[in-house]
């Protein structure tokens, strides 16, 4: 793994109606991520948190894309970091914010032609405006990065889909709504749902999930983790937490497998709502498992 970090903080909480979730940034500095991955011997430069304005709450809302202006916005302003970060040569590291942030950062990702992508989440994310049950552009950056859903949102940085189908592997779902179920069926989406989980053990979703990516030749991998992918009795400190989740040592195995396997070219954890946790518990999480994707070891 490239031994230089860029870390890009995103307090936005634009993608859905929570608040609290764009202070997860903060609490995830505060639970020490740089100190970590320093003592693991990486170059870590701190962009800082991108500038995101509040706005006071519109009358006039688009009610299946809240917050639409904001969301692009915030997004357009993450790839050209992201971009940046990658041209110099570091590993992009984002920290949210809602997962909405998910799209200008896939869309910051376009040096890798061929990207591969692991969706760690309870969700799908993989909402159109048709579809959606909510209108929380959070349920929706999968379908933007395949080029589905609102122009101004399939058109972040640069016009066209930011990533195929085939190279796209959800792990954790256990919340899919209707439509989402049929665009994955539509798309041939590679999906690990809890019950793969359950069924195979993680380290045997780990294993398919790296050797699907490696079919494909991807030139990069970028992991984008939710914390709500996470069992909420480990990660209480998320906006739309769903029981039955991965265990907190699951979860760890995967980060681990994720560094041995050397692949992971961009990371982002998003999610993280301090005012819906428990004494920084998520943050802490989120850092811990940060802590072993760059290659922390038990001893
Ligand atoms: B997250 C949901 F309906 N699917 O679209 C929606 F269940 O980034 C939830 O994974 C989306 O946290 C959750 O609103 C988005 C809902
Ligand atoms: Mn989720
Ligand atoms: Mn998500
Ligand atoms: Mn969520």
């Amino acid at each position: 793994m490239n031994k230089s970090v860029a870390i890009i903080g995103v307090p936005s909480d634009y993608g859905q109606t929570r608040r609290g979730v764009d202070m997860g940034p903060s609490a995830i500095r505060y639970a020490g991520v740089i100190e970590r991955l320093e003592a693991l011997g990486y170059t870590v430069k701190d962009e800082g948190d991108i500038r995101v304005e509040k706005t006071p709450i519109k009358k006039e809302q688009n009610e299946k894309l809240l917050n639409l202006d904001e969301v692009v916005e915030v997004c357009s302003k993450l790839a050209q970091k992201v971009e940046d970060a990658v041209n110099e040569e570091y590993i992009p590291l984002v920290l949210g914010g809602d997962h909405s942030i998910a799209i200008g950062t896939l869309a910051g990702l376009k040096k890798y032609k061929n990207l591969g992508v692991i969706w760690f989440d309870a969700h799908a994310d993989i909402n159109t405006p048709e579809s959606t049950p909510s209108g929380n552009i959070h349920g929706m950056p999968l379908a933007v990065s395949l080029g589905l859903g609102h122009e101004r949102l399939t058109s972040i940085h640069h016009d066209g889909p930011k990533v195929k189908a085939e190279n796209i592997i959800i792990i954790g779902a256990r919340s899919v709504d209707e439509g989402e179920r049929e665009l994955i069926k539509e798309k041939n989406i590679k999906v690990y749902t809890m019950h793969e989980v359950d069924r195979l053990g993680m380290t045997a979703v780990m294993e398919d999930a790296l050797r699907y990516l490696q079919e494909r030749g991807v030139d990069g991998v970028h992991l984008s983790l939710d914390l709500d992918g996470l069992d909420p009795l480990y990660t209480p400190g998320v906006g739309t937490p769903v029981a039955g989740g991965i265990t907190y040592r699951e979860s760890h195995l995967a980060m681990e497998m994720l560094q041995e396997a050397n692949v992971l070219t961009s990371v982002e954890f998003v999610e993280v709502n301090p005012i819906l946790d428990e004494k920084n518990k998520t943050a802490n999480v989120a850092v811990a498992l940060i802590g072993s994707l760059f290659g922390e070891t038990l001893v």
